[in-house]
């Protein structure tokens, strides 16, 4: 009898994760809320997971696979429901990961396929899911694929990548200069010279990351075929890497000038961008149960309904930089109000509709941290001003991704001196920039101690012990913030009033609110520079958010007979309730039911 319902339940569940459509909504879950269509990836909390810098098990100094399968209960107990594995790959590392050698083998460093296979089912026997990096607008120049195509101008590979003729430069060092413009993100021109047949291969990205020729029908059934691969292990879906890049336009013509400080505007939505995605989703994604999104560099957020509209089949969500560029212009910090972060939230609101969603994200592996970059990072302000950025990212519209750390509160490393960073654009940037005397060398470094990437990638502070508990080799592969002795995981977990158990609070109370989720937003003081103070309505319930993004003590009158309600979350122990007057705190952030 057991057999019989269990062989029952196992058929059930096979019909209902294989083979249905994407989309297709949970049955439970048919009934749109204000408009939407019910999805899990709607309601889900993804948490974004760095390998090399998350726990390593094994003592060489560089996170792995078997070091995350060990922290899962961890996760769970934070509550999130989906976790994003950045690249776990075989890779030179040129770019960490992001360079992929082979598509469907795990990095050595990070262990083996059967370590794979054993993390992905602890993260289904504790029922979250797990997407996986896609990066495919360029390999690693050592991928089997490259190799051959730089052999010979008639290999079969040739067509893989992007080559072309330079043009005749007699006297220059190879006699030709770049087919055109086009400039990388981490330095100098996007072409590579080969020696051996005389062309240049196109690189938006490093030297050792040559771009894919999607426009060659082969490459993409290739792309659709290693998806496929990692989606028959049963991973839950893709964020894809700079997914706008893949198609180029036609004829490669010259950057014109007023896009050479922005190449990405240029670069993204070429023009069979949407036919090459559409045919993904026919060939691959329309056969899972699955969650898409596209890391969508240089793409405008009017573009944006074009990419995640439902009705066009292409991705479910992408990730607009508007956010996390506003504290810079170019590669250059600069300050930034409240009042410009809340215009970006107010017009990404207006340019979706009920067939589009966002993602709500404010840090990354790309960006410095969260508290460093939003909140305050002093010792008197950091715990309740990442708390209230846990507030914000998790009542906003939209699917939150958090980046590993940040639950803890986590903050920028205090770099000085170029040889403690690994980042391959600051490496090439210092050779370009600073060696060349275009830049000072102090003023490269004080930008990148606030803006270099490095800072999100040091290791994780699991506790006090050395090196944080991260490894137990004397040298990680990048130094761990020296800080950890009082900002770790240990210590958290066992204070109720941390920052990990108040993003824990918060994460529990999203998820079962689908106001939070799903309800309309109402920025209810768009000019104030230190109040952010925003509803969130569905038809049953409606949330009032008041976040002081200052370290005054604010008396706060709510404007339009706005009136707080009940209390339902504070980082700052207040018992102010029903009333249209609050005092704010430095730092406070309160969620109300009204
Ligand atoms: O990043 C794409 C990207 O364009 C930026 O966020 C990038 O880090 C920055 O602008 C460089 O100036 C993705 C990955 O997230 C990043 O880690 C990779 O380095 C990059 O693509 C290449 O794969
Ligand atoms: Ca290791």
């Amino acid at each position: 009898m057991h057999r019989t319902i269990n062989r029952f339940i196992f058929i059930v569940l096979t019909l209902s994760t294989g083979g249905s459509a994407q989309n297709a909504p949970n049955p439970a879950q048919t009934n749109p809320i204000n408009g939407y269509r019910r999805m899990w990836w709607k309601e889900a909390v993804v948490y974004q997971i760095y390998p090399r810098s998350f726990k390593d098990s094994n003592g060489d100094g560089i996170g792995d696979l078997p070091g995350i399968t060990g922290k899962l209960d961890y996760l769970q107990d934070l509550g999130v429901s989906v976790i994003w594995l950045s690249p776990h790959f075989d890779s030179p590392n040129a770019d960490n990961g992001y360079d992929i050698r082979d598509y469907r083998k795990v990095m050595t460093e990070f262990g083996t396929m059967a370590d794979f296979d054993k993390m992905l089912a602890g993260i289904k026997r504790r029922h979250m899911r797990m997407i996986i990096d896609l990066v495919v607008n360029h390999s690693s120049d050592e991928h089997k694929w490259f190799v051959e195509s730089r052999r010979s101008r008639d290999n079969p590979y040739r067509d893989y990548y992007i080559w072309r003729p330079g043009k005749p430069h007699p006297g220059s060092s190879t006699g030709f200069d770049p087919p055109n413009n086009y400039l990388s993100f981490f330095s100098g021109s996007a072409w590579q010279f080969d020696p051996g047949t005389k062309e240049y291969y196109l690189h938006y990205f490093a030297v050792k990351q040559p771009d894919l020729n999607w426009d060659n029908p082969k490459v993409r059934a290739e792309v659709f075929d290693l998806m496929k691969f990692w989606l028959d292990k049963g991973v839950d879906g893709f964020r894809m890497d700079v997914i706008p890049f893949i198609s180029k336009r036609d004829g490669l013509p010259d950057l014109p000038p007023d896009y050479l400080a922005r190449p990405q505007y240029f670069y993204a939505m070429g023009p069979h961008l949407h036919e090459y995605l559409r045919e993904m989703n026919r060939e691959v994604l329309s056969k899972y149960d699955v969650m898409t999104v596209g890391e969508a560099f240089g793409v405008t957020l009017e573009q944006t309904p074009t990419l995640v509209d439902e009705r066009r089949n292409e991705l479910n969500m992408i990730f607009n930089f508007d956010v996390v560029r506003l504290n810079r212009d170019g590669n250059q910090w600069r300050d930034w109000t409240l009042p410009e972060l809340k215009a970006i939230y107010a017009t990404q609101d207006q340019a979706l509709d009920v067939h589009s969603w966002n993602t709500i994200f404010l840090s990354n592996h790309d960006n410095p941290r969260l508290v460093s970059t939003f909140g305050d990072d002093s010792p008197a302000f950091r715990v309740p001003s990442a708390k209230l950025l846990a507030t914000m990212l998790l009542t906003l519209k939209g699917t939150p991704f958090i980046y590993q750390g940040d639950e803890l509160g986590m903050t920028n490393y205090p770099f000085t001196r170029i040889e403690e960073f690994d980042d391959i654009e600051v490496k090439n940037g210092w050779k370009a920039d600073v060696l060349t005397g275009k830049v000072k060398a102090d003023d490269y470094i004080a930008n990148l101690r606030k803006t270099s990437r490095d800072h999100s990638r040091t290791p994780m502070q699991w506790d006090s012990s050395a090196n944080g508990g991260f490894t137990t080799a004397a040298k990680p592969w990048l130094a761990v913030n020296p800080n950890y002795k009082s900002i770790n995981a240990r210590e958290e977990l066992s204070d109720p009033n941390s920052i990990y158990n108040y993003f824990a609070k918060m994460v529990k109370f999203r998820e079962k609110t689908p106001a939070l989720v799903y309800g309309d937003y109402e920025d209810l003081d768009p000019q104030n520079a230190k109040i952010f103070a925003y509803t969130r309505t569905s038809r049953r319930d409606k949330y009032l958010v008041v976040l002081n993004f200052s370290e005054n003590n604010i008396s706060y009158t709510l404007p339009g007979g706005h009136k707080a309600g009940q209390l339902q979350i504070s980082n700052i122990n207040t018992k102010e309730e029903n009333t249209a007057e609050l005092k704010l705190k430095g730092w406070e952030a309160r969620v109300y039911k009204q």
